[in-house]
């Protein structure tokens, strides 16, 4: 058993007993109100789930396990040389609540890269689509190709106890994180490289991989890959790819059957695909106007084209935050070290300038402030990632450590079949008249 999988143990009964305690002492204590508007609302802020991993604060942002985005950024062990959190580190701290130390996070790089041969089975399937495909969408076929090797799945049909769910969630969750850039990188090639796929390099941590297969070799994409895959992982529960995830895997369906309907969340437009959206809005903008770095007036022209057009700008708003997103001023302190005057960098932070007043003009977000989404695009185009529809693959990628490490304590804690009750319109009105 790996140091990782033994502090895990050591923590399930404890948190078990603090849970059944929990319920057995406060279980009628009511801790949030459902209104009629709730209903129509998409249930926001209805306290209405149990994540341990993360907690998203309105103005603070994410805060995992406890740990700020700086403080992570400050303590989770780096690569050697670098300055970037190693997201395998993260992957230790929201299973376990700890911040791990180099050899910990040394065994999850080499569990994670231990079994990455792809197999020729899932390069078939995703072979099967044509390339034009939406990276998304093979990204989800590649998981549930991936199936196929579901320890979870193979042992629930052996018969183990409810106590072991945990387990074979957990080496499930392992193989499939290990295999994801795996996948991603197929995907890459094959759909905007000619098939021209790149071996995996052995010697590097899991981030830096990924950059290296996707054939980036730039020691700073390398980096941006360590950061961007550590602050993508998670944010709480109730967002869609993590609350599918769980949603999913509340019928006890194993790892690879729950992340693929997560990531198939993740790629809707008002979450994950808004990565895209951002980049293909300033590119438009700037052929629009013929290239080059748009004038404050010409970009808040287009700002109001797109609201009055009735589409969203996308990468602004949030269903929690109320700030600007830690996640987006990680990424602008990453591009203002690194790529100070490239181009979209210089437009996205004009955006930064004037979005939040116009959409306060506008007056029907209720957070004006930008979100991950609004940074990302323009960090992988100055490496040299500019295909835009493959960034929500990455983000995907990312987010399979936090939404897996959920479903790991999903079934260490016994969690069961999510089930709420649905009504109609007709009985919410007999209810009001009464
Ligand atoms: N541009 C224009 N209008 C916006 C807006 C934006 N960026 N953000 C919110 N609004 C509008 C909503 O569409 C809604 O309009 P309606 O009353 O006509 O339906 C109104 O403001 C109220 O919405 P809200 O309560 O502030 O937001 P929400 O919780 O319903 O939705 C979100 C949140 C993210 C979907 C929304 O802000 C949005 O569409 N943003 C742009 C897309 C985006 O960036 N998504 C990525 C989010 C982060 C992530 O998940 N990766």
């Amino acid at each position: 058993m790996t140091a990782l999988k033994e502090k895990l143990a050591s923590q399930i009964s404890p948190m078990r007993s603090r849970v059944k305690s929990l319920i057995a002492e406060h279980g009628e204590r009511k801790l949030s109100e459902v209104s009629v508007a709730n209903l129509y609302g998409g249930m926001r802020g209805v306290k209405s789930l149990v994540t341990e991993t993360s907690a998203v604060d309105p103005q603070e942002g994410i805060r995992f396990r406890g740990y700020s985005i700086p403080e992570i950024r400050e303590r989770l062990p780096r690569a050697e040389g670098g300055g970037q959190p190693l997201p395998e580190g993260l992957f230790y701290l929201l299973l376990t609540g700890e911040i791990p130390g180099a050899d910990e996070v040394r065994e999850i790089t080499a569990g994670w890269r231990e079994s990455e041969a792809l197999p020729a089975h899932v390069k078939a399937c995703l072979d099967a689509l044509p390339t034009d495909t939406h990276p998304m969408t093979q990204l989800s076929a590649g998981i549930l190709a991936l199936q196929h090797d579901s320890i979870f799945a193979r042992r629930y049909q052996a018969g183990m106890p409810k106590t072991d769910y945990w387990d074979p969630a957990f080496d499930d969750a392992m193989l499939l994180i290990g295999r994801l850039p795996l996948v991603a990188a197929y995907i890459y090639r094959r759909s905007y490289k000619g098939g021209d796929h790149l071996p995996p390099d052995p010697g590097l941590d899991w981030a830096a991989n990924l950059a290296h297969m996707l054939g980036i070799e730039n020691p700073e994409f390398r980096e941006l890959m360590r950061l961007y895959l550590t602050i993508h992982a998670d944010h709480e529960g109730g967002n869609v790819s993590a609350h599918a995830t769980h949603l999913v895997g509340s019928t006890l369906a194993d790892p690879y059957l729950s992340l693929s309907a997560g990531i198939n969340g993740l790629a809707g437009p008002l979450h994950g695909l808004a990565n895209q959206e951002v980049m293909r809005w300033i590119v438009n903008v700037k052929e629009k106007l013929g290239g080059g770095v748009p004038s404050k007036e010409q970009l808040t022209t287009f700002l109001w084209d797109t609201l009055n057009s009735g589409q969203v700008v996308p990468g602004y708003g949030h269903g929690v935050l109320r700030a600007t997103d830690p996640r987006y001023i990680a990424q602008r302190e990453f591009a203002l070290k690194h790529l100070p005057d490239d181009e979209n960098f210089m437009i996205v932070r004009m955006l930064f300038d004037l979005v939040p007043e116009i959409l306060r003009q506008h007056g029907k977000a209720k957070n004006p402030w930008p979100n991950v989404d609004a940074h990302s695009g323009c960090l992988l185009v100055h490496y040299g990632l500019t295909e835009y529809d493959f960034y929500t693959v990455l983000f995907g990628v990312s987010r399979a450590i936090g939404v897996l490490s959920s479903l790991v304590w999903d079934r260490a804690l016994g969690l069961p079949l999510e089930r709420p009750k649905s009504v109609t319109t007709d009985w919410i009105a007999s209810e009001c008249a009464s």
